[in-house]
C-alpha cells in the first residue's frame, strides 16, 4: 500500500481534541494525510466513565490512540484543585489505556509532563531521573497521576505486549491556550497581563513569585509533530522527553513579552505567590537521536500567538 493510502486507512482516536495539545495533534495529522480521525466531545463521551469508554472503544476499534485528554492548569490551579487533578487524570488514563488494550489498539501514545521528575533532580532532566526523589509540592497530585499513566503504558507493555509509549513534554504554549488568569500557565498569563497593562496605561504589571525560576517553553505545533514522529518511529518501553533544551527565567520571559507587546512599565513581583520548582529543563538527547528537533523559536512563537489573541481580551 502507498504511504498516502496507509495514512488514510489508519483509524486514529485523538482523546482531548478540543484542548491545546489534542487540537494541534489533529491539525498535524491532517497535514500528513491522516484523515480517518475519530473524536468525541466531553458531552458525547465522559472519559472518567469506564463503561462509556469501553463501549466507545469496542464500537470504534481505532488503530492508533493519542491520549491528550487531561485536566491541566498552571501553578495555582494545580495547587488549589489538588483532588480533581489527581482523580480526573487517573480515571481518564486508566479508562483509556485499559480499553485500548482490551480492544487491541495497535499503538497508543500517552502524554505526560516534565513535572513528573523530582523537584531537585539534576538538570537537564534525563528520563532516568524519574522516581529518584520528592516531587514539587504545588503539582504533586498532577505529577502522580501522570506517573501512573507512564507506568500503565510500561506495565501493559511488560505484561501484555501492548505497544503503548509515553511522551513527556515540557511547558507548552500556542493556539488554543487558556488565558484565564486564575487557572492558566505562566506564558499566556503574562501575555494577557502585560497586554492589559499596556492598553490601560498602567505603570506596573503584577506578576507572581520572584521571577527567578527557570522554565522551558515548547510551541504546541512542535509537540504535535514530535508525537506523530514518535508514534511512527519509536517502540521503546521508556518514556521520551520532548522539549527545546533551552530555558529562561520567568523574569526574562516577562521582559521578552514586554518587548513583543511594546510595554515599558515596571514588573511588580508578588512574592506571597509560589515560585514552584526552581528549574525543569529537559534533556532532549533521546528524541533528538530519534530524528526530531524543535523548530519554532520562542520569540517567534510568542509573536505569532500574540498577533492572534491580542484583540480577543476584554
Ligand atoms: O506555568 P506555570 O503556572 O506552572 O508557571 P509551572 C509558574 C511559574 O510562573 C511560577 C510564575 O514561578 C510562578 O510564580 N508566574 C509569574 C506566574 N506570574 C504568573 C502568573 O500570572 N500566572 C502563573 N500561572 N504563573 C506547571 C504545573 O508548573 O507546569 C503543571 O503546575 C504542569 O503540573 C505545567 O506540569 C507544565 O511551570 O510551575
Amino acid at each position: 500500500m502507498e504511504k498516502e493510502e496507509a495514512n488514510a486507512a489508519c483509524k486514529i482516536y485523538v482523546a482531548g481534541h478540543r484542548g491545546m495539545v489534542g487540537s494541534a495533534i489533529v491539525r498535524h495529522l491532517q497535514s500528513e494525510g491522516f484523515n480517518n480521525i475519530v473524536t468525541r466531545t466531553r458531552s458525547e463521551l465522559d472519559l472518567t466513565n469506564q463503561a462509556a469508554v469501553q463501549a466507545f472503544f469496542q464500537s470504534e476499534q481505532p488503530n492508533h490512540v493519542y491520549l491528550a485528554a487531561a485536566k491541566v492548569g498552571g501553578i495555582h490551579a494545580n495547587n488549589i484543585y489538588r483532588g480533581q487533578f489527581l482523580y480526573e487524570n487517573l480515571m481518564i488514563e486508566a479508562n483509556i489505556i485499559h480499553a485500548a488494550w482490551q480492544s487491541n489498539v495497535d499503538k497508543l501514545l500517552f502524554l505526560g509532563s516534565s513535572c513528573i521528575y523530582p523537584k531537585m533532580a539534576p538538570q537537564p532532566l534525563t528520563e532516568e531521573s524519574l522516581l529518584t526523589g520528592p516531587l514539587e509540592p504545588t503539582n504533586e497530585p498532577y505529577a502522580i497521576a501522570k506517573i501512573a499513566g507512564i507506568k500503565l503504558c510500561e506495565t501493559y507493555r511488560d505484561q501484555y505486549g501492548a505497544n503503548f509509549i509515553s511522551a513527556m513534554p515540557t511547558n507548552l504554549y500556542g493556539p488554543g491556550d487558556n488565558y484565564d488568569l486564575e487557572t492558566s500557565h505562566v506564558l499566556p498569563a503574562l501575555i494577557r497581563k502585560i497586554h492589559t497593562a499596556k492598553v490601560n496605561g498602567t505603570p506596573s504589571v503584577p506578576l507572581w513569585g520572584t521571577g527567578s525560576p527557570k522554565r522551558e517553553f515548547l510551541h504546541v505545533d512542535d509537540l504535535a509533530e514530535a508525537c506523530v514522529h514518535l508514534m511512527h518511529n519509536y517502540d521503546g518501553n521508556q518514556w521520551v522527553n520532548v522539549g527545546t533544551g533551552v530555558d529562561l527565567s520567568i523574569k526574562e520571559l516577562a521582559e521578552m513579552i514586554c518587548a513583543i507587546v511594546g510595554y515599558d512599565g515596571a514588573l511588580d513581583w508578588d512574592t506571597s505567590k509560589p515560585d514552584g520548582t526552581p528549574r525543569k529543563l529537559m534533556n532532549v538527547s533521546k528524541i533528538n537521536a530519534l530524528g526530531w528537533k524543535a523548530k519554532i523559536q520562542l520569540r517567534n512563537g510568542i509573536e505569532q500567538v500574540y498577533a492572534k489573541v491580542k484583540d480577543t481580551f476584554q
